[in-house]
């Protein structure tokens, strides 16, 4: 299917906003993987990031703040046919949702995760979020935030994670490979998207970031997890873009005996009777 048959509503977000280079490269991956509307469904949480699934002509579902990743899992749980792309802000994957973020990454379910991180909570007008840069000034923080900031890829490769990439939305060629080799990746995959929020961040504007990311090149090894976590590290003068790491790990559905060898809860038969008579034997 054409990346236009993806295309929806006008959006509501500013004008030069980094999310729309992110949902053009999102729309132009899906269109290369030869996928079609009905087959993907996109996930938020809430926040500017979290109105991606409002904007996209496919399977959506917008959650609670924080909590895009349990639907996600459970919608790829009950049909592994669906693509699960989920698309939200940086605040809600690592913030409310950081325990989340964090057992997921054990769980390994074949769901992809990118994030659209502008270090600010953009909807509520720009507070620091985890990953806001130490001292930057908000409306909120009149003397600069105080928190070191969360270091996303370093802890999701800390964590286990097989597949951990970083992104840029002024760079969307690169980003379309990398949205197209994480959702081609069997397990959790995730992509932190550099995504310059220019009603709120003006620390870290496009121009900010263009000055910094640089795209790895074959001499990173991308099995190497210590060597990624070392890349992961960079983030001063230059910031590395690209995949970080890939190994292959066993994915939920694998090593779960009630999920493996393809059977599908959705298409299974509902017996409210079977229902009822599990109940009663719990009274
Ligand atoms: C539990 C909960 N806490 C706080 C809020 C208020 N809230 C809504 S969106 C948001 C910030 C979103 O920031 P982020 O996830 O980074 O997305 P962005 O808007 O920056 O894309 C907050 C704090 C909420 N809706 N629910
Ligand atoms: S407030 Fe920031 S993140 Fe939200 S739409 Fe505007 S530029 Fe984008
Ligand atoms: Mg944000």
């Amino acid at each position: 299917m054409s990346a236009t048959e993806f295309k929806k509503l006008e959006t509501a977000w500013c004008p030069g906003c980094g999310n729309f280079g992110i949902l053009d490269s999102l729309k132009l991956a899906l269109e290369a993987l030869g996928k079609d509307p009905h087959e993907v469904v996109i996930v938020g949480g809430i926040g500017q990031a979290a109105k991606t699934p409002q904007y996209l002509r496919a399977n959506s579902f917008c959650g609670l703040h924080g909590r895009a990743l349990p639907p996600a899992v459970a919608m790829k749980m009950a049909n592994p046919n669906l693509t699960v792309i989920i698309n939200t802000g940086d605040g809600d994957s690592y913030g409310e949702g950081g325990n989340h973020f964090l057992h997921n990454i054990r769980r390994n379910v074949d769901i992809t995760h990118f994030v659209h991180d502008n270090q600010v909570y953009g909807l509520t007008k720009g507070q620091s979020s985890p990953t806001t840069l130490e001292g930057m000034v908000t409306d909120a923080q009149a003397e600069g935030s105080q928190n070191t900031p969360f270091n996303p890829v370093l802890i999701a490769l800390v964590a286990g994670a097989g597949f951990v990439a970083r992104g840029f939305s002024g760079k969307p060629e690169h980003l379309q490979m990398l949205m197209e080799r994480a959702i081609s990746y069997k397990g959790y995959a995730l992509v932190d998207i550099f995504q310059p929020c220019v009603s709120f961040n003006k620390l870290n504007t496009f121009a900010w970031y263009n000055q910094r990311v640089y795209e790895l090149d074959k001499s990173h090894d991308t099995r190497d997890r210590m060597g990624a976590m070392r890349r992961a590290k960079e983030f001063g003068d230059r910031i590395p873009i690209g995949v970080l790491f890939e190994e292959e790990r066993p994915t939920f559905h694998e090593k779960n005996s009630s999920l493996k060898e393809g059977q599908v809860l959705a298409g299974r038969k509902n017996d409210p009777m079977l229902l009822n008579k599990l109940m009663r034997a719990m009274v």
